[in-house]
């Protein structure tokens, strides 16, 4: 097979040297005040040769914080923290955006500002446990109560909050952001029939559930130029009580209104994630959803979920994406392009250090060892 993997491409303002992006992962180590730690600059300094690192999912505001020890982007410290994190980045030749999140009802009291209820689209709890700091110091699910229905007036606080979350960014040296509008979080809530339930502009047909996720794009492109923005979907997506009923219709519209906004590019969730889990089949529906939203949207795909080396090489062969976002395979292997590139066996990931912790099982994979010249 031929190198596709290794072929350079532009997305927005940046050359890209690979189609080997780094996908966003939540690993939980935030220190105090949500700030990148040290830990965190080595971290995405060792995975400087993807060819588009996106960061771990970054809270907007403290409102949009649904998970122990996640980094934030809307404090002076935050900023700081991510600056040495993109300057190290930046000094290895790499390239970094930053995933921009709110996860809506995701949430849980403890992260809320005055211990208020998580907000959402409708008062619909999600069915899933929340994941807070417990008192021996590790991570625990804990219920989430009732969320409060978003005003109108709170909506348009969380669209100037992307905003200036991303104009933090870039004042940090980041690259761009991706707005993560995918797997159950705040801007999923709205688009999905199954959690969006208003019978206001911000309900009810596909025009009304995509509103929200529309003027975050464009609040953020105006905010930072759209050669700089990306967005995450999840066609078909299953997280956090997600189950749209009519995906066709929904992401018809999405891909057009989004195919007039010339973004660095989408980034989708294939449809065999369904959770956590990579399940073997997509079935002929999502794929056919897959292969109208590519012929609709016109710039650069991003293909994420659970590919390997060969799968990865196939997808961009038949086409049906540009680049292919790897998860696991970084977490374990900070050299993963050279790895692919001379088809090297690849460090194992182990589940037990994914979330929390320290250096373990984060900035302690091996490289391959260096080859030796001969001379
Ligand atoms: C794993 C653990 C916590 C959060 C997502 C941001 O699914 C996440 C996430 C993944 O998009």
């Amino acid at each position: 097979m031929t190198d596709l993997l290794f072929a350079p491409i532009r997305l927005g303002a940046l050359d890209l040297p690979s189609r080997i992006v780094m996908a966003p992962l939540t690993r939980s180590r935030a220190a105090p005040g949500n700030v990148p730690s040290a830990l965190a600059v080595d971290y995405y300094r060792q995975r400087a040769s993807a060819a588009l690192i996106i960061t771990e999912g970054t809270q907007i505001s403290q409102q949009g914080q649904g998970y122990a020890w996640t980094p934030g982007i809307h404090s002076q410290d935050q900023i700081e923290g991510w600056a040495k994190v993109a300057e190290a980045v930046h000094e290895q030749g790499g390239r970094i955006f930053m995933q921009l999140w709110h996860v809506g009802r995701v949430s849980h009291p403890v992260f809320q500002p005055g211990g208020a209820r998580p907000v959402a689209p409708t008062t619909m709890p999600v069915p899933a446990k929340a994941f807070i700091p417990g008192e021996d110091g590790h991570g625990t699910f804990v219920d989430v109560p009732e969320p409060q229905e978003l005003t109108i007036a709170g909506i348009q606080l969380i669209v100037a909050d992307y905003a200036q979350a991303a104009r933090n960014a870039i004042v940090a040296g980041l690259d761009g952001v991706e707005i993560h509008g995918a797997n159950g979080y705040l801007l999923d809530q709205f688009l999905n029939s199954a959690s969006n339930w208003r019978t206001d502009r911000y309900g009810g047909s596909p025009e009304n559930r995509a509103r929200l996720m529309l003027e975050v794009v464009d609040a953020v492109c105006t905010a930072v130029g759209s050669a700089r923005v990306g967005l995450r979907l999840a066609p078909m997506g299953k997280a956090f009580g997600m189950d749209e009923a009519d995906p066709d219709a929904l992401f018809a519209y999405l891909a057009g209104e989004l195919e007039k906004r010339a973004l660095a590019y989408l980034h989708l969730v294939e449809p065999t994630v369904q959770g956590r889990e990579i399940v073997a089949e997509a079935d002929p529906r999502a794929q056919a959803l897959m292969r109208n939203i590519r012929a609709t949207f016109s710039g650069p795909i991003i293909l994420a979920g659970g590919y390997t080396r060969r799968n990865a090489e196939q997808a961009l062969a038949d086409g049906r994406g540009d680049l292919i976002a790897f998860g696991r395979p970084f977490i374990a292997n900070p050299d993963l392009p050279a790895r692919l590139r001379i088809n090297a066996p690849l460090n194992e990931p182990d589940p037990a250090t994914f979330y929390g912790g320290g250096a373990h099982g984060y900035t302690d994979y091996p490289t391959l060892p260096a080859r030796k010249v001969v001379s």
